[in-house]
């Protein structure tokens, strides 16, 4: 039976041993063909924003030529940029979604 200073030492070198995850930014990129509206959709369907919120990094995107559309930890980030590609690649359009670490 562990003493519970033991356990007290088991736990510390556990915690020590956990690093915090790497994180991405999702990022749009602007283009001359993708329409506003289908951006703002986009925004809204994936990344869960408002349509407030959605039309704002839209035209950010639109202004500055990229935007960040969240920050998450690999996996996430690389299925949103899957889900966003593949929706632009069904709706025939140019729209291009890329991760990059923090
Ligand atoms: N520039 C596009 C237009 O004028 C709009 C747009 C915004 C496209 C953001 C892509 O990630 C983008 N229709």
């Amino acid at each position: 039976m562990a003493t519970r200073r033991q356990q007290d030492a088991v736990l510390e070198a556990e915690r020590s041993k956990t690093k915090p995850p790497h994180l991405y930014k999702v990022l749009l990129l602007n283009d001359d063909f993708t329409p506003m509206d289908f951006v703002v959709q986009v925004l809204q369907r994936f990344f869960a924003m408002d349509r407030e919120r959605a039309t704002a990094v839209m035209l950010q995107v639109h202004r500055e030529g990229s935007g960040v559309c969240g920050v998450f930890p690999r996996d996430i980030a690389a299925t949103k940029v899957e889900q966003v590609s593949s929706f632009a690649r069904q709706h025939q359009h140019p729209l291009a979604c890329v991760m990059e670490e923090e």
